[in-house]
């Protein structure tokens, strides 16, 4: 008998779509977006219209497995959920005991967006053994960093006001790609004289479908913010009214952007000063206008101040006044939910009577290689993908193939990462799981119940936590809550825009608007995030320096590496997710270079080449075309390692080095050279054992050291 079932996508991306699912005796026969939802309006992305394939797919782990090859060779034998759950209780017992609690590193991020099984019983688990606790770094905490040194908050504006903007840029934000609920909204804006303009390296999907592009050299938006304050404040085109009731240091401002001449900007960013000027007017004096500015520009060496610089620009133009104005980055700071309740940090006192360490998980490699006092010496990965999607996959990989390390890995597919397990375990998917979704592109809160049955023996991360508690010992009375358990606590928020907000309603109405007065216009009259409710311009600190990375940054390495490479997000993937599917992975074995860049080469479209820097090489598909100007190459990310000849992909040539602020990775932050190569760079399967795969060798050479941010909560920003 059919059945419709709702649910929630619970892909790490904005638009947190709801679904509705149909049931065929037990199997989920059709995927469908929700047409109710006022966001997702009853469509689907491309990739998440196929998901059934991957819910159902041959490749499917169905059982918890123990390794009996080399790590990384990919032999498992099966074994029993009690087999597994004991010898990981008693290894990770005995790794506490001989080395101290933070020993054990737990390495999670958003492969589930659901706060249950991203950070439930995990973080319980992990705090009361006294774990080093990760800084979730790897995708927006520099943007997150530079929005809150903005607005104070990480709020925005709602998608559902693009219709009503008309002028939109997407800056730093590839729409069409990955956040395509937004669409509708523009072609409605589009449809009633809406123009809409991308700022980006590259000419991607929504940069060709948009009414003007501007190619942006890598890493240089503060220069275009700059210079485009430069020529507001100059002109006199600033929203004077708001400037004085709701910002702090607009004279210091005026003076500081003085000598951000366009023509000083064309030089940092490569567009033309005449257009730097003619955008600049156009923003300031369009009503309303809106940017949508997404994680691309923060993955940079000085993202963090790129999105600051940007995200004052609505402040200094007054379009936080307007329905249809402001900007978004992203919204989830408006679901103020009780993540301490869920995540009981305080567990952490019993164990250690102090807060545990905090490990950067964008520094994974030089964290397993070099870290002492302890050093790592267990592992235990879920909702991640590290082999394949950390920087420096060379030193991941030799950190993964110590032989004294021991690793668990919770996952739904046979990953990079995966194959480093001593034990393998089976993971749900959200279609068979219990879950509560915040989202970081709308304002809607979301329940999802299971649709239908766990696969084979799959079990969820918080049944697999609450079952290791029990193992370890763990009595407290918070390891046997239920998830609705800690859904009730999660809504257990005073906070006006949670308060009221019940297991019942969701239950009911699978999706709620957070308390919101409509339209929501966060900062129309002020009420910015700081102490006095202000936009602080604090100019002083405005500051813009290329990345050392960079076509003006460091000249030696330059020379030898003179490419800027961008490995920005596939259109049809979902960072390393679908890289077990050959679509996907030839998605992301391609390289775009310009034919200025090709042709000194003898590089020709379709051409195999290597991409190489100082640490290390890979090997893909040359795409010769106009996406990208000459001096900058874009590889679609991210590619599974061990799906790529040499058993390395593009994160291999990605550098440790940290953002400006929040502890950000720079993936896009990277110089390096290509050559034409005879080796044929699709669809390879190997095993290429990583160096020196023994035991932890200390400190490792290199110009990274491990940075710890002591400040941070380990939360998943957003
Ligand atoms: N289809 C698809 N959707 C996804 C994902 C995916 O992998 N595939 N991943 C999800 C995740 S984890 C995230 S964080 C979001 C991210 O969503 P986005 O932030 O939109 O994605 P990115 O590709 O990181 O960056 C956006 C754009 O920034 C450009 N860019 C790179 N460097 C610079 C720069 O220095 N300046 C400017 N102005 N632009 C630059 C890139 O070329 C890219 O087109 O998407 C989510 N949605
Ligand atoms: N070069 C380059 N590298 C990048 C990026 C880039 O743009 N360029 N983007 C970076 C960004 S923004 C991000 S967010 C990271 C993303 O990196 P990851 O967080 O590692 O995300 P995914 O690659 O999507 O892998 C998520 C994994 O979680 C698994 N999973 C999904 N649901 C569950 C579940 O319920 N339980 C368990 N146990 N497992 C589950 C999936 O099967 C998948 O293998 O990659 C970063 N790496
Ligand atoms: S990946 Fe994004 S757009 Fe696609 S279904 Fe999921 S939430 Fe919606
Ligand atoms: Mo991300």
């Amino acid at each position: 008998m059919s059945q419709l079932r709702h649910s929630v996508c619970a892909l790490d991306c904005p638009d947190c779509c709801s679904l509705a699912v149909t049931v065929d005796d037990g199997r989920a026969v059709k995927l469908r977006g929700d047409a109710t939802h006022p966001i997702t309006r009853g469509f689907l992305c491309g990739k998440v219209a196929q998901y059934l394939d991957r819910q159902y797919a041959p490749s499917r782990l169905l059982y918890p497995q123990r390794r009996i090859g080399r790590k990384g060779e990919g032999k498992f034998e099966r074994i029993g959920w009690d087999d597994a759950l004991d010898t990981i209780a008693r290894r990770l017992g005995e790794t506490v005991r001989d080395f101290g609690p933070e020993s054990v590193l737990p390495y999670s991020y958003a492969g589930t967006m659901g706060l249950l099984n991203g950070s439930g019983m995990d973080r319980r688990f992990f705090h009361r053994l006294g774990a080093s606790r990760l800084d979730r770094t790897i995708c927006s905490s520099a943007g997150g960093a530079g929005l809150t040194e903005a607005l104070g908050i990480r709020l925005g504006t709602e998608p559902e006001q693009f219709r009503h903007s008309r002028l939109i840029l997407a800056w730093g934000a590839n729409i069409l790609g990955t956040n395509v609920h937004l669409w509708p909204f523009i072609v409605e804006a589009r449809r009633n004289g809406a123009k809409l303009y991308t700022i980006d390296p590259r000419r991607n999907r929504t940069g060709a479908a948009s009414d003007k592009h501007f190619f942006i050299n890598p890493g240089s938006d503060t220069a275009l913010a700059l210079a485009m304050m430069h020529v507001i404040v100059g002109e006199n085109l600033h929203d004077a009214d708001f400037v004085s009731a709701h910002t702090e240091g607009f004279p210091e401002l005026r003076e500081r952007v003085r000598d951000w001449t366009p023509a000083r900007a064309a030089e940092a960013t490569g567009i033309p000063a005449a257009e730097i000027v003619a955008l600049a007017r156009e923003y300031a004096t369009t009503r309303p206008a809106a940017i949508r500015l997404n994680y691309g520009v923060q993955r940079s060496e000085r993202g963090a101040m790129a999105v600051r610089t940007i995200a004052l620009l609505p402040a200094l133009v007054g379009s936080w006044r307007d329905v249809g104005g402001g900007l978004q980055l992203s919204t989830s700071q408006a679901f103020a939910l009780n993540r301490e309740g869920l995540e009981r940090p305080e567990l952490q006192h019993i164990a250690l009577g102090r807060p545990a360490r905090m490990v950067n998980m964008s520094q994974l490699g030089s964290a397993l290689t070099t870290l002492d006092n302890p050093p790592v010496k267990a592992l235990v990965v879920y909702n991640s993908n590290p082999a394949a999607i950390a920087p420096d996959q060379n030193a991941v990989l030799r950190g993964l193939g110590r032989t004294d390390l021991f690793t668990v890995v919770l996952e739904q597919f046979r990953t990079d990462t995966a194959d480093y397990a001593d034990i393998l375990l089976p993971a749900t998917t959200f279609l068979e799981h219990t879950d509560l979704y915040l989202a970081y592109g709308h304002y809607y809160l979301q329940l999802a119940r299971p649709a239908v049955a766990p696969a084979g023996e799959a079990r969820s991360n918080q049944d697999v936590f609450r079952a290791l508690a029990a193992r370890m010992g763990f009595h407290e009375p918070c390891f046997a809550e239920s998830d609705d358990d800690l859904i009730r606590t999660l809504l257990d928020s005073r906070h006006p825009f949670i308060a009221g907000i019940t297991l019942e309603e969701l239950d009911r109405d699978r999706f709620v608007r957070l308390r919101l007065p409509e339209p929501f216009l966060p900062f129309a009259n002020g009420g910015f995030g700081s102490a006095d409710g202000k936009c602080h311009f604090r100019a002083e600190t405005l500051d813009y320096q290329p990345p050392v990375e960079s076509r003006h940054g460091d000249s030696d390495l330059r020379r030898q590496f003179p490419l800027e490479m961008i490995t920005p997000k596939g259109d049809d993937g979902m960072n390393s997710t679908f890289g077990n599917r050959d679509d996907a992975d030839r998605a992301t074995a391609t390289l775009h270079l310009a034919a200025a860049d090709a042709v000194p080469r003898g590089i020709r479209d379709g051409e195999a080449v290597r991409v190489f820097n100082g640490r290390g090489s890979c090997l893909l598909v040359a795409r010769v075309d106009d996406s990208v100007r000459s001096g900058v190459v874009s590889a679609p990310a991210v590619r599974w390692a061990k799906r790529s000849p040499g058993g390395r992909s593009s994160n291999v040539l990605v550098s440790e080095r940290l953002t400006d602020m929040g502890g950000g990775p720079t993936f896009y932050s990277c110089l390096v050279q290509v050559e034409k190569t005879e080796t044929d760079a699709t669809l390879h399967f190997e095993f290429v054992p990583a160096p020196g795969g023994g035991p932890c060798l200390g400190r490792r050479a290199g110009f990274t050291r491990l940075q710890a941010r002591p400040e941070s909560t380990g939360a998943t920003h957003r």
